[in-house]
């Protein structure tokens, strides 16, 4: 790991200024073979020129920044090079780089040393990408509470709860006539709590994941119905076709939009009926694959139309998913039999709208919030499987814990929490293996 590494750091494309970042010992000292002015104070930003090193051939403006080490991303030696965000310009000078000594960084390389540098623990690291890539304001507060070591906090705050108890516990097997004996109550109600606060922290995993992920909420229903309609008023804007003859959307359409937080995307279906139309046999695949891959389906009836053999067809479909039943066109005569709809989807819900009059609208995104958000959280803590995996082992050996507490025996209880301190360890990235790196930083693309 002692080579230098180099990279375009910026997205490839045409923009303002484009940065190559190198880092690794030789990061100076080759960067001022290309570079026209000496680095020599780090920190400073020094205008200069980049030019081809055999030829002396001009090639870009650049301001060379030199990040001495520890003080730097990564903790090795670093240095910027910020050009015109060009294509040509930053792949001719990243090339002349690398011929002069450097190599191609692998994908999340520099974060990925900068853990190894102690410069962030993996909480930390696996946050950057989440920052990079968050696509609401709430991922955005979640991946940055996590950058700046909110989650670590929490870890290590855990960390001391269990170390402490364990001292207690210890003290207790060695000195047992010694030490004002501690009640088993209390062992047993630490125990508790600090199984309600890894508790707490696992069931903030799944809407985490919806923020940052997203979730995909699918309108469904047959042909006609106004799942079109619906779609547009829910994006507030003029999206889908809108047509009156049946059939017609023939494709999914689908929009992400900024709700409460979490990234939906709204997927319009062709609806699904029998039809001699190839195309539209290829929009009902897609139909039914979409509902498979849903997280939620809205799941529409024109409520101007008794129920015709497609709805049942399609409430048999959709059975066991998560879905709202949307009773559609309340503002036209009513035609449907609200028993038999009731009877089709005993204890479901029902929403009543009229999507083109925006009518009932509040209410389906109040359902809809409830069924993407069961539970509100301030802040996200743990953010992937491999956090969520270790946790869930930690949450057993407190569980054991507290099925032996009270029987006895203080050793074992101590075992299952040297376990659990060991584990919380491994969260924070103690130990981690190159696998468990490869898994987090291959996520995130050269140049990071
Ligand atoms: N009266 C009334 N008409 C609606 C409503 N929603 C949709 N429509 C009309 O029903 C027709 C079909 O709507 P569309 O959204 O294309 O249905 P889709 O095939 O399910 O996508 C259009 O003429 C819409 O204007 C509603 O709530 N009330
Ligand atoms: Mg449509």
């Amino acid at each position: 790991m002692k080579d230098t590494i180099a990279a375009i750091s910026t997205p490839r494309g045409f923009g303002g200024i484009g940065i190559i970042r190198m880092s690794g010992k030789e990061a100076k000292v080759i960067a001022e073979k290309v570079f026209s002015r000496n680095l020599e104070e780090p920190g400073r930003a020094y205008a200069g020129i980049v030019f081809d090193p055999n030829t002396r051939e001009k090639i870009d403006t650049c301001v060379g920044i030199y990040y001495k080490a520890p003080h730097s991303y990564t903790g090795e030696d670093v240095v910027e090079l910020q050009m015109h965000g060009g294509i040509k310009n930053l792949e001719v000078v990243l090339g002349t780089l690398l011929n002069l000594g450097s190599r191609l960084a692998e994908r999340g390389e520099f974060t990925r040393r900068a853990f190894l540098n102690g410069k962030m623990d993996l909480l930390e690291a696996s946050a950057v990408i989440e920052l990079i890539e968050a696509k609401t304001d709430r991922a955005l507060k979640i991946a940055s509470k996590r950058l700046f070591g909110e989650a670590s906090g929490k870890i290590d705050s855990l960390k001391e709860k269990v170390l402490n108890l364990l001292s207690v516990i210890e003290g207790s097997i060695d000195f047992p006539f010694d030490v004002e004996n501690v009640e088993e109550e209390e062992i047993l109600k630490r125990l508790e709590e600090i199984r309600e606060e890894i508790q707490l922290m696992l069931s903030s995993y799944r809407i985490v994941r919806k923020i940052r992920d997203g979730v995909n909420v699918v309108i469904a229903g047959k042909p006609n119905v106004g799942k079109s309609t619906l779609l547009n008023t829910l994006l507030r804007f003029e999206r889908a076709i809108v047509s009156e003859t049946p059939g017609t959307t023939r494709d999914t359409v689908e929009e992400v939009i900024d709700f409460y937080g979490f990234p939906v995307k709204l997927i319009d279906t062709a609806g699904v009926r029998e039809s001699p139309d190839k195309i539209e046999a290829l929009g009902m695949e897609r139909t039914l694959k979409a509902i498979e891959e849903s997280d939620l389906v809205l799941f529409v009836f024109d409520a101007a139309e008794t129920l015709s053999s497609e709805d049942i067809y399609l409430a048999h479909l959709t059975e066991g998913r998560e879905r709202i039943i949307v009773l559609n066109k309340m503002d036209l005569p009513y035609l449907v039999d609200r028993e038999e709809l009731e009877n089709l989807f005993k204890g479901e819900e029902i929403i009543e709208t009229s999507a083109l009059k925006k009518q009932g609208i509040e209410e389906l995104e109040r359902m809809m919030l409830e069924h993407i958000s069961p539970v509100y959280i301030e802040d996200g803590f743990i953010a992937d499987e491999r956090e969520k995996g270790i946790l869930t082992q930690i949450l057993g050996h407190i569980e054991a814990a507290i099925s032996i507490s009270g029987k006895g025996g203080d050793e074992l209880i101590a075992e299952e929490l040297k376990e659990v301190i060991s584990k919380l360890g491994v969260i924070s990235g103690e130990g981690a293996t190159e696998d468990i790196l490869d898994e987090i930083f291959l996520r995130f693309c050269i140049g990071k």
